[in-house]
């Protein structure tokens, strides 16, 4: 797949949290004509319950989940990873903005607690810019241009990355990091992401503070997209495992599960995550260091083969989240209304049926690809670009 086009200038940039309610509400009218609105819309939408239902008792705390989030016209997905480099051209016109904090100026306008946190925060180096101080992974730059990347007049035009930064210099987090964790997550939350993506795993079970911190995102009505890890397991790692993170594992072209990707009864949806064409950064990394750092690195970066250029292919978990996040991201800037159970509802209906017929350990309630999901809301039809 081509990955990165051609990219073309917004001609309105839309993250002014000032703007006026007119001004927003002409924007949604011209954006909501370029989405098909789907006929069963008004229907009541069930909440997306247990996993398996057979097996796994309702858990309340997704009904939380059925009230949409209060949000502005742009759709932001909270990049909580290695750090994103901004200024790579995929990232253009696609950066969320804090309005309300002055860039520069030493001074915590908005009175968030971070210092000039233009466009996320950096947690592991408590700073307000990725490219500066310890060196950045690759990883977040090629996960967050999964989420951005695609044509312009199409949902995907109103979607904003935030990035804030919480794995280290080798794509790494230790047990004496969740506190961290969980002051990312609470950043991404209270300033108004409604997704967040998280493309790392852990191998020991987190804190009481890291899935609290998890289930109140989701009941605050943010989506939490996960991976399922790439041990090869027969079980999905935390945090993914929780129910109020949606489980993703990597199939290839194919639609079959890549080999490397875990798997299990908690896993909800599967994406493409087989030599997956993402950004490089061009600024602030060193792949001579990220290579001499990888031995140690977790999740694994189990390709990283490229031509040198603006681009790399990759594989793992990692960059099948993303896509479902980019979908997530997608269905919400065609229906603002929707609850977050309503845009699991619609991605459950467009996901495509992979391996064992129905819901399976491999790939959940089937593969979200993004281009699906985008034909889908523009009325193309299902699987109009899906060849199974
Ligand atoms: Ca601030
Ligand atoms: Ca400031
Ligand atoms: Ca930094």
């Amino acid at each position: 797949m081509t990955m990165l086009r051609p990219l073309l200038r917004r001609g309105l940039h839309l993250s002014l949290k000032g703007m006026s309610l007119l001004l927003s509400a002409a924007i949604l009218v011209s954006l909501v004509s370029s989405c098909h609105h789907q006929s069963n819309q008004q229907q009541s939408l069930q909440p997306y319950g247990p996993k398996l239902p057979s097996l796994q008792p309702y858990v309340p705390h997704y009904e939380a989940s059925t009230q949409p989030r209060q949000r502005g016209t742009d759709v932001v997905v909270a990049v909580i990873d290695s750090g994103i480099d901004l200024s790579h051209p995929v990232f253009e016109g696609h950066v969320w903005t804090n309005a309300d904090e002055i860039p520069g100026n030493g001074i915590d306008d908005d009175h968030n607690g971070y210092i000039d946190d233009v466009h996320g925060w950096d947690f592991r180096d408590m700073d307000n810019n990725s490219l500066v101080g310890t060196p950045m992974h690759s990883h977040g730059t090629g996960v967050a241009s999964i989420i951005v990347a695609g044509n312009v007049q199409t949902p995907s035009d109103t979607i904003r990355v935030m990035d804030v930064r919480f794995l280290d210099s080798g794509n790494s987090f230790h047990r004496s990091d969740w506190p961290r964790f969980v002051d990312a997550v609470e950043y991404a939350v209270a300033n108004g992401a409604d997704i967040i993506n998280l493309s790392m795993f852990s191998n020991g079970k987190p804190p009481g503070i890291a899935e609290k911190a998890l289930m109140k995102a989701a009941m605050s009505g943010v989506i939490v997209v996960g991976i399922a890890g790439n041990m090869e397991y027969g079980q999905v790692m935390y945090p993914a495992i929780y129910k109020s993170v949606i489980a993703v594992s990597a199939t290839a072209d194919d639609f079959t599960l890549v080999k490397s990707s875990n798997y299990g009864s908690d896993v909800d949806f599967a994406a493409l995550g087989e030599d997956v064409e993402v950004a490089r950064p061009i600024n602030s990394w060193s792949e001579t260091y990220e290579l001499e750092v990888q031995s140690s690195s977790e999740p694994p970066m189990l390709s990283s083969a490229h031509d040198g250029g603006m681009t790399r292919r990759v594989s793992g978990t990692s960059f099948a989240a993303p896509q479902v996040s980019r979908a997530a991201a997608m269905i919400i800037a065609c229906h603002p209304e929707f609850s977050p159970s309503d845009v699991i509802r619609f991605l459950r209906e467009h996901a495509i049926d992979a391996g064992p017929q129905g819901n399976d350990i491999y790939t959940g309630y089937g593969v979200i690809d993004p281009v699906a999901i985008e034909s889908a809301l523009l009325g193309g039809g299902v699987g109009a670009n899906v060849s199974p």
